[in-house]
């Protein structure tokens, strides 16, 4: 780890712009920058310079240690009523023949088919439906723990949540109380694209506003619940409104505590209706976690999503603020392939995974969705049998 020698290059740096060197002084002093300096960071912070800020502090909290757990997704319709523009899947509402709408017996024969394998986590999250209301998710989540009750249940975002309490006619207090007691466990980070207004009227009009997104996290956390939040960036947006994302982010995180990890997600433009927008590069995608490392203070994890950045990308990350690479997701998780992500086919063994992790020199460790240890695979000595789990549908060859 040298993360702290390089800090101490840099505030010695006498070419380095002074409120450049003030916020490394803050950063390595543990203190929190504010929204202006956030904002420098965006405009004028070179790569290497927001990386050593970000490595610091991701090797303070976490040392080498590098996060994954085996979890699947199932995404119940690719069919959508909104209209999101960055999204694949809204304009299949016109065409409706070419996409799916799994029903319960569907949905639980995806959740049998794993079985006897050591997942500890599913991951549900798709197209909003009328069909796919209330009543739905309430027996679809009893269905799964009557099913296999140790498995944690991530699901569906403010997305859905806005639509299908709406269309019950309850508050969001009482909707989250329902879907706890149905079997809700923890919430995914999607849907919260960019919250400000400005941005978010143009590329997701219609659906849960920024405010109703971060509220509807507030009362899951305030009744003890745990989620995660993203970033849709490298779009249409500015620096300032990445800012004003992840300040309120980091206001409720003070407020609540809820929230686990943060996750940029950057923008794909394969099939969509900003297929004309070209895409961020590597260095802007690396500057971008690196400075919400350093931005929210208050997040314990910075994730990088592996099949949507890509295996490299993903290893280069681990430099820049990241600490956890997703899971060994197997399935069918196509939202991403269909934007064009680097991975057609994104199922990765616990092998495969805890390699990637090893040959950038840090040390893997699986979790549970709540960051429960659940092994150290620094020194793991991986059996043949094991690492073929099930998991591999891609040759165990590496790709780097
Ligand atoms: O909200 C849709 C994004 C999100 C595109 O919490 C796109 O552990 C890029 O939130 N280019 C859903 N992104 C996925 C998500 C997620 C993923 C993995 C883990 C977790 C977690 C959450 O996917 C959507 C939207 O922001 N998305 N289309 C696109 N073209
Ligand atoms: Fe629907 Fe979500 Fe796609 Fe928007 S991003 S169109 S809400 S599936």
């Amino acid at each position: 780890m040298q993360s702290a020698r390089k800090i101490e290059t840099i505030l010695q740096d006498t070419s380095l712009e002074a409120p450049l060197r003030q916020i490394a002084q803050k950063v390595f002093g543990g203190q929190r920058i504010t929204e202006e300096e956030g904002l420098l960071l965006f405009e004028q912070g070179e790569l290497a310079y927001v990386g050593a800020l970000a490595n610091f502090i991701r090797e303070k909290q976490h040392g080498n240690r590098t996060f994954f757990n085996r979890n699947f997704h199932i995404e119940p319709t690719n069919i959508c009523l909104y209209t999101c523009t960055f999204c694949s899947y809204s304009r299949l509402i016109k065409k409706r023949e070419e996409g799916w709408e799994y029903s319960m017996d569907e949905i639980m024969d995806i959740v049998r088919k794993y079985d006897g394998q050591p997942v500890t986590e599913v991951h549900i999250v798709g197209g909003v439906l009328p069909q796919y209301d209330l009543e739905f998710y309430s027996e679809l989540f009893r269905r799964i723990k009557a099913h296999r009750p140790e498995l944690h249940i991530k699901a569906l975002t403010p997305v859905e949540y806005h639509y299908i309490f709406k269309k019950a006619r309850i508050s969001y207090e009482e909707g989250m109380r329902l879907m706890k007691e149905a079997g809700l466990d923890s919430m995914p980070g999607g849907g919260a694209e960019i919250f400000h207004p400005e941005i978010r009227d143009q590329i997701a009009g219609g659906k849960c506003t920024g405010e109703q997104w971060l509220r509807i996290h507030e009362i899951w956390h305030e009744l003890g619940g745990r989620s995660n939040a993203t970033m849709l960036y490298g779009h249409i947006e500015e620096f300032r409104h990445r800012i004003h994302h992840l300040e309120l982010l980091r206001r409720l995180q003070d407020k609540t505590g809820g929230f686990q990890t943060f996750i940029p997600l950057k923008f794909r433009n394969k099939d969509n209706q900003m297929s004309h927008i070209p895409e961020s590069t590597v260095v802007e995608d690396l500057r971008n976690y690196a400075i919400s490392r350093i931005y929210l203070d208050n997040f314990a994890h910075i994730k990088a999503y592996w099949p949507m950045i890509g295996r490299q990308a993903a290893q280069l990350s681990l430099a820049f603020g990241v600490d956890d690479i997703d899971g060994t997701i197997d399935d069918t998780t196509r939202i991403y392939s269909m934007a064009g992500s680097e991975e057609q086919n994104p199922a990765l063994s616990t092998q495969e995974l805890a390699g990637l992790i090893r040959r950038v020199g840090r040390e893997p460790v699986e979790r549970d969705t709540l960051y429960n240890v659940i092994r150290d695979y620094t020194d793991y000595v991986f059996e043949e049998e094991e690492a073929y789990q099930g998991y591999v549908s891609l040759p165990v060859v590496s790709k780097n």
